[in-house]
């Protein structure tokens, strides 16, 4: 049936009027909001149920990816656009007297992820299902998402993240699909009548995994894959067991909230019972769903491809072994192979602090078998690898270690595929960090450059570009994305160069808007937006970009009248709430934006806009008004970026160093069409290796340098008399970790030359251009096809259209 505007009126107010039993025009945009996600919902469901059933029936392999993070953003306008019916809706709801907008913008942004990581499993789910790839996500319904931030005073305060109290419109729960999970309790093994050793469970603790799950709609093309999302719950048979109202509380805590730290690992035993929990839920469901194909365990790697994204789920390969050995009475040789050939891992940090390992004691008792099958793992490890490489080389992989169980050294060893996420981090991977295990395993790792949805991150974010495009060349790069660089062919077209920067300052305007709207501040369009929008972390180095703002602001007080390229510096932010330094840096850039948005030498040629509690609904808003993207990172440190290749498609010029996937931007665009500065990753690990590096030196070289840094504690900026002091005392007394006054200098630099292009619109315009036009490669179905092909060894389907 196609869907016009009248048939979609009828039947939206039929739902409308059977949901709220009142008329349309009396109710809120959260009840319209409502009513049409369950019009959604229901328009897509025998897509969803007929997807389900064609994997089923033509015994396709499925892959399962499994993330203890996702960030969809909100689903209600991707859905309309996948479905292909935008227009009609949004037309509808217009006739009907209706606010489009404001029923989009009731839809709360589920944030059950951190940054990088969750994004990219959310935009990875939306190109498997665009390209009809047999794909699921597997993870954990967070009653409470990422803490909602708030500035008081200029400092982080975090508050609960509800994203339920008003239900969730696109979860369906799926009871019947439950699973038991064991906890504690003790085991032993001991003889069955056909002289195999069998496990014996005794007073373990069971917990109820319940399946809720949401349809993940593909481009256009009627596939609907599923996001399966667990959560914790008393199994009904087993309340009378839970005598204490303690245990209760446990069994509520498991799937309650999501950690709200992204780099730094901290052994806390709720975060391991999180990792058992999902993916012992997520692996029994599979191995359901296996069975009832009736195939023999030698296909399982054949029909089933288990993605690890970081190390947070890789206890998926000892539990799968332990339901093959124990369950299912597998030989280890057997069990091990499908486990190797069916599992595979993505890196997606170098960052040492952020490794995660685990007590032994606490993993031995929170999940027993799961603790001896890892030291059987560990122990052959040992025993096969000692004669080929040497004691030393083995020693330095084992999974046991000083105590602990090294998680990436267990996913490495249990998985067949090893990537990073850019070329630069495979690299680092292959040559420094994992050079040991790439000495046994060469052909285990390799490549997997991340990549963003181009539906979401241009056609939604930035409706009028999307249509300029298309009237220049066409619609097929929302499929093709490779078909972008068509527009190159407009680089020195004056016309279209002008729609371009027209449209930037309509996004410019729109930003605008809502800063004066949120926090009463009046921002010229008409000034150069440079955004950085990341987690905030010292590697990230936030804080380079606050001292060149510092050094403008410095430079008009010298100089009221000085001309300057007026700058709007747009950040947004989380820190995650123990990190102390992160969140001083946050203060003292609001310290920084209240000095310089209110004084009157300043005017317009500074303002800085800290926007709150950024996430991806106001990344949708922020990257369609940005020029500049900030990606300063000190080299090495930044896996890929995903924020570098969403600013670039929407016509931003990055300020880069050559770090992560910027090295790509840079092979792609070329290098007069991006700002470089800074120390390259060589350098860098140069500078450690001789150990000369002082920041003290720097500075004493430096004296326009040393007055910024005096700013920092002479009351110059006022409040900040702890952080700046810390701050000063990180980059002086404790040697400038991160090179930030290293980098300073060819980074003020760059950001002159951006100056002075800025001043010549028509080739600012044309570089801009040039940016857009190069990032088809940066699709995320590009990324998902070569995972695809190369790792997972699933097939594209051939579509109903397309047939
Ligand atoms: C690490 C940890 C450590 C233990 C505490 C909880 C926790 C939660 C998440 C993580 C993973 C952080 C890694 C991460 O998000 N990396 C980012 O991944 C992006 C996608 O690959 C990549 O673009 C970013 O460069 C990288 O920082």
């Amino acid at each position: 049936m196609t869907l016009t505007t009248n048939i979609f009126k009828k039947e939206f107010k039929k739902v409308f009027e059977s949901q709220h039993a009142s008329n349309i025009k009396d109710s809120s945009s959260e009840q319209q909001y409502a009513a049409l996600a369950n019009f959604i919902k229901f328009y897509s469901s025998d897509n969803w149920k007929q997807t389900n059933q064609l994997y089923i029936d033509e015994q396709v392999k499925q892959v399962y990816y499994f993330s203890m993070e996702f960030l969809p953003g909100r689903m209600l306008k991707s859905n309309l656009l996948n479905l292909g019916i935008l227009d009609t809706v949004r037309d509808g709801i217009t006739e009907m007297g209706l606010d489009f907008d404001a029923i989009v913008q009731s839809e709360v942004d589920p944030a059950l992820g951190n940054g990088g990581l969750g994004r990219l499993a959310s935009c990875f789910m939306d190109s498997i299902a665009s390209l009809a790839i047999p794909g699921n996500g597997n993870g954990i319904r967070y009653r409470y998402g990422l803490f909602q931030q708030r500035f008081v005073d200029g400092y982080q305060v975090e508050l609960p993240d509800n994203w339920l109290r008003n239900g969730n419109i696109w979860e369906v729960r799926k009871e019947n699909k439950a699973v038991m999970i064991r906890f504690g309790g003790e085991v032993y093994l001991k003889e069955d009548g056909e002289n195999k050793l069998r496990p014996i469970y005794s007073n373990t603790q069971n917990i109820l995994a319940v399946p809720y799950d949401t349809g993940m709609i593909g481009y256009e093309n009627d596939v609907v894959n599923n996001l399966r999302l667990w959560s914790a719950e008393i199994p009904p048979e087993e309340e009378i067991n839970f005598k204490t109202s303690a245990e209760r509380v446990l069994v509520n805590q498991i799937t309650e909230v999501l950690y709200p730290d992204d780099s730094n690992y901290e052994g806390q035993l709720l975060r391991l019972r999180q990792e058992y929990f999902f993916t012992s839920a997520g692996i029994q469901s599979i191995i359901r769903f296996f069975k009832k194909q009736q195939l023999p365990w030698s296909e399982f790697p054949n029909k089933i491809a288990i993605h690890v994204n970081d190390t947070h789920p890789a206890l998926c390969i000892p539990e799968l072994m332990r339901i093959l050995l124990d369950e299912e009475g597998l030989s280890w040789e057997k069990a091990w192979d499908i486990t190797k050939k069916s599992i595979s891992y993505t890196n997606h940090t170098i960052m040492q602090e952020a490794m995660e390992k685990w007590p032994v004691h606490m993993v031995q008792e929170l999940i027993p078998r799961i603790y001896q099958i890892i030291e059987a793992i560990n122990q052959r490890h040992i025993d096969k690898k000692i004669p080929l490489y040497g004691e030393e080389l083995t020693y330095r992989t084992t999974i046991i270690s000083d105590g602990n169980i090294k998680m990436a050294n267990l996913a490495i060893i249990g998985s067949h595929s090893v990537n990073g996420v850019a070329q630069l981090h495979t690299d680092i991977l292959k040559e420094e960090i994992l050079h040991d295990f790439y000495e046994m395993y060469p052909s285990k790792f390799n490549n997997k450059t991340n990549g963003i949805t181009q539906r979401r991150w241009l056609h939604l974010a930035n409706e009028k570009l999307t249509q300029l495009i298309d009237t220049k060349i066409g619609k097929e790069w929302k499929t093709s994305p490779a078909e972008l660089r068509q527009f190159k062919a407009y680089s020195k077209d004056e016309e279209t160069l002008n729609l371009l920067s027209d449209i930037k300052l309509e996004n410019k305007k729109r930003f605008a808007a809502y800063a004066k709207e949120k926090y009463a501040i009046e921002l010229d369009p008409t000034a150069l937006f440079d955004v950085q929008i990341k987690r905030l972390h010292a590697y990230k180095r936030q804080l380079l970009n606050a001292l060149h703002i510092l050094d403008r602001y410095l430079k008009i007080k010298d100089d009221p009248k000085i001309e300057l390229q007026p700058r709007v510096f747009i950040f947004g932010a989380k820190a995650a709430p123990s990190y102390i330094y992160a969140k001083q840096i946050i203060k003292f850039i609001n310290a920084l934006a209240e000095l310089v948005n209110n004084d009157p030498d300043v005017g317009n040629k500074i303002k800085i806009v800290f926007v709150e509690n950024y996430g991806v609904s106001l990344a949708e808003l922020i990257i369609p008004a940005a020029d500049i993207s900030e990606q300063i990172s000190l080299a090495g440190k930044e896996a890929s970026g995903t924020s570098n290749m969403k600013l670039m498609l929407n016509g931003a010029l990055t300020m880069a160093t050559l770090d992560g996937a910027n090295i790509e931007i840079k092979d792609l665009v070329g290098e007069d069409n991006i700002f470089l500065f800074g120390m390259t990753n060589d350098e860098v690990n140069r500078m450690n290796r001789e150990g000369h590096y002082s920041s003290k030196t720097v500075l004493k070289n430096n004296p326009r340098l040393n007055r910024i840094l005096e700013c920092l504690i002479n009351g110059t900026i006022p409040d900040i008399e702890v952080e700046g002091r810390v701050i000063y005392d990180s980059l002086v007394q404790y040697n400038d970790e991160y090179y930030v006054l290293q980098d300073f200098e060819s980074f003020v630099a760059a950001q002159e030359r951006a100056d002075i292009l800025y001043q010549d619109k028509p080739l600012w315009n044309q570089k801009a251009l040039i940016n857009i036009a190069s990032s088809g490669p940066f699709s995320a179905d590009f990324t998902i096809m070569r995972y695809a092909e190369e790792i997972w060894n699933v097939k594209e389907r051939p579509t109903k259209d397309k047939v």
